[in-house]
């Protein structure tokens, strides 16, 4: 695929946008390409990560250029949302390891992702409203869950582009990196969920996204619960007890 790079070693799926030249922006094309490897990363059951990590910049948004003379309607078939959507309903842990620019569309599908890693030189925001538009594929719901809707107001109505240690400060991104450690850093933490028991972070993944969506606190609380509970109907819950109990590292099957 010429936009897409899936590389796929010890159960982590490396993807990255390849389009240097408009700073990884989005175009049709790409989000196509986009769409059909996460399709394939969600039929392979090798993997049981997957980092979203473009070399310099993470993607400086929707092509611009794609979108100038659209249409109502044609503005509706150009959507992304869909393709972000597969991403944050892929089963395994996700996480985008974000260098350089993240802006509009290119920061949508970072917050599309269960978590965030930037690097120290990223450069985050929602320029949209700049260009006559707003943030149409999940940024306006994806920002204000995970900062509050005072910073992400501020964000999308001021289309303010901030650094990597006040995206960190206001929840945007989980860490920052040292200079020149980005991917290193992202592949520790996929090392580590690599090695995780699957069928626990599946449960778990999908009981914070359940409880997210659920407007009760105490139903959601059930839901945790239920869950919590159907883990011990798996073989990976006895291995990582019976590891912890006779001091040894767990192997878990996915079980
Ligand atoms: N689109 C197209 N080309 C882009 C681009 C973009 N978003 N960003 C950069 N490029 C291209 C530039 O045009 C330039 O190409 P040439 O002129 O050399 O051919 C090349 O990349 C290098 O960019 P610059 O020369 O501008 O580089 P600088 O370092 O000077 O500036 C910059 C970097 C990131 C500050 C600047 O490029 C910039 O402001 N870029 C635009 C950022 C932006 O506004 N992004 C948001 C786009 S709107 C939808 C849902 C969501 C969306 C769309 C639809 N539906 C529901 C339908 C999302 C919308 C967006 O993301």
């Amino acid at each position: 695929m010429p936009y897409i790079d899936v590389a796929i070693e010890n159960g982590i799926a490396v993807l990255g946008i390849d389009r240097p030249q408009a700073l990884n922006a989005l175009n049709r094309d790409l989000v196509d390409e986009l769409d059909a490897s996460i399709d394939a990363i969600s039929k392979d059951e090798s993997i049981r990560v997957l980092v979203l990590y473009s070399k310099q910049n993470f993607a400086a948004g929707a092509d611009i250029k794609n979108m100038v003379d659209m249409s109502e309607a044609e503005a509706k078939a150009f959507a992304f949302s869909e393709t972000f959507n597969k991403i944050e309903d892929l089963p395994i842990p996700t996480i985008a390891a974000v260098e350089g620019y993240a802006l509009g569309g290119g920061l949508e599908l970072a917050l599309a992702c269960d978590m965030r890693i930037a690097a120290p030189d990223a450069k985050l925001g929602f320029p949209e409203t700049g260009l006559g538009i707003m943030p149409g594929a999940g940024g306006t719901a994806r920002a204000a869950r995970l900062t509050g809707p005072a910073k992400a107001m501020e964000l999308i109505l001021l289309g303010t582009i901030i650094g990597a240690e006040e995206a960190h400060k206001i929840g945007l991104v989980n860490q920052v990196s040292e200079s020149g450690g980005l991917l290193e850093l992202a592949l520790k933490w996929a090392g580590r969920l690599a090695k995780g028991a699957p069928v626990a972070l599946r449960t778990a993944k999908q009981t914070v996204r359940q409880g997210l969506l659920e407007a009760d606190v105490k139903r959601a609380i059930e839901i945790e619960g239920d869950n919590w509970a159907a883990l011990f109907n798996t073989e990976d819950q006895k291995e990582g007890m019976k590891a912890f109990i006779e001091k040894r590292k767990p192997a878990y099957q996915g079980k």
